[in-house]
C-alpha cells in the first residue's frame, strides 16, 4: 500500500463550533473507539459525523502534534458522551486501540466499533453495523470496503495481497478484507490476544486481530461500507510509509504463517469436528 497523500501541513488546529444535533441515546455496551494520529482538521467533523449516530463516542490521542488534542477536548467539554484519552508519546494505531479497549473494559463495555480519525470511513455506517453485533456478540463485525471509482488503483489492488495471506492462515475463513479498520470487535476476546504478544501494535493491528480472532474461534461477519480517499486539498491525511509498513506488514503475515502451520493440526480438527 503506497503512501498516496502528502503530510500533514503543520498548522494548528483548533475545534470549530458544532451545531446543536439530535441525540442518541448512550450505549451501554458498544462504543465508537477512534484511534487518532496528527489527523489534522478532519478529525473534527469525523468526530460530529460519529457521534450524531452513536453515543458513546471516545477518541484517542496517540501523541498528536497537530493541536487536534486540545480542539477535542475542547469538543469533549461541551459532549459529556465524547470522550478523549491522551498518550503523551506516538505508540501506533494498535498500542491507541489497546489503550481504548482497556478503559472501555474497565467502565463495562463490551464491544467497541473502530474507525479512523481522517475521515475515510462511513459514520452513517455505525447504526448497521452495532445493530449486527447486537444480534450476534459473540462475533466480529467487518467492514468490506465499498470503492468510489477514484479509489486509488494501487490500494484496491494491493490489499488483494493481504486478502490472500489472511484466507490462507484460516483456512479459508471468511475475512472478507483483512485491512480495513471499520469493525466491530467484542472486547474480551481481541484483549486477551492482544495482552498476550507484543505485535499489533502499530499498522499490523487490523490484519492480525481479523486472523487471531478467526484462530480464536470468533465468528466473521462481513457488512459492506464505503471508503473515501479525500485528496490532500480536502484534508486527505495517510501516514502509511510504503517502506516501512510494508516490511511491519510482510513480518506480519511471516509470523501469521508460521503461527498457522503450528496450529494447522488443530485448525483441520476444529474443521472437521464442525462439519464444514
Ligand atoms: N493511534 C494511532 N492511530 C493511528 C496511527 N497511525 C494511523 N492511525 C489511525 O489509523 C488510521 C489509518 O491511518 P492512515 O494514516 O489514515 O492510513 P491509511 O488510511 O492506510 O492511509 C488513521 O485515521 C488513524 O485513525 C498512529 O500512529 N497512532
Ligand atoms: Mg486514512
Amino acid at each position: 500500500m503506497p503512501c498516496r497523500r502528502r503530510r500533514l501541513p503543520a498548522v494548528p488546529v483548533t475545534a470549530p463550533p458544532e451545531a446543536a444535533a439530535a441525540e442518541p441515546a448512550a450505549s451501554t455496551s458498544h462504543l465508537v473507539l477512534i484511534p487518532s494520529y496528527n489527523p489534522g482538521a478532519a478529525v473534527y467533523a469525523t468526530l460530529r459525523a460519529a457521534r450524531a449516530q452513536w453515543a458513546p463516542v471516545w477518541v484517542v490521542v496517540d501523541g498528536s502534534t497537530d493541536g487536534s488534542a486540545q480542539g477535542l477536548q475542547e469538543m469533549a467539554a461541551r459532549d459529556p458522551l465524547l470522550r478523549v484519552l491522551l498518550l503523551p508519546v506516538n505508540g501506533g494505531k494498535g498500542a491507541a486501540v489497546l489503550h481504548g479497549l482497556e478503559a472501555a473494559a474497565a467502565a463495562g463495555y463490551t464491544h467497541v466499533l473502530t474507525m479512523d480519525s481522517d475521515g475515510q470511513h462511513p459514520a452513517e455506517r455505525i447504526g448497521a453495523f452495532m445493530a449486527a453485533s447486537q444480534a450476534r456478540p459473540d462475533a466480529m463485525i467487518l467492514g468490506k470496503p465499498v470503492f468510489a471509482a477514484d479509489a486509488p488503483r494501487l490500494r484496491v489492488q494491493g490489499r488483494k495481497i493481504s486478502n490472500a495471506w489472511a484466507r490462507l492462515e484460516t483456512l479459508g475463513a471468511d475475512i472478507g478484507d483483512s485491512l480495513y479498520g471499520f469493525r466491530v470487535y467484542p472486547i474480551a476476546p481481541l484483549r486477551a490476544l492482544m495482552r498476550h504478544q507484543r505485535w499489533m501494535r502499530r499498522f499490523d493491528f487490523d490484519p492480525e486481530a481479523a486472523v487471531r480472532l478467526c484462530w480464536a474461534g470468533v465468528p466473521v461477519r462481513n457488512l459492506p461500507a464505503p471508503v473515501r480517499y479525500p485528496s490532500a486539498d480536502a484534508g486527505g491525511v495517510s501516514h502509511f510509509r510504503y517502506l516501512r509498513d510494508n516490511i511491519l506488514l510482510s513480518w506480519m503475515h511471516t509470523r501469521l504463517l508460521l503461527g498457522f502451520l503450528l496450529r494447522l493440526p488443530w485448525l483441520l480438527w476444529r474443521r472437521i469436528r464442525r462439519g464444514r
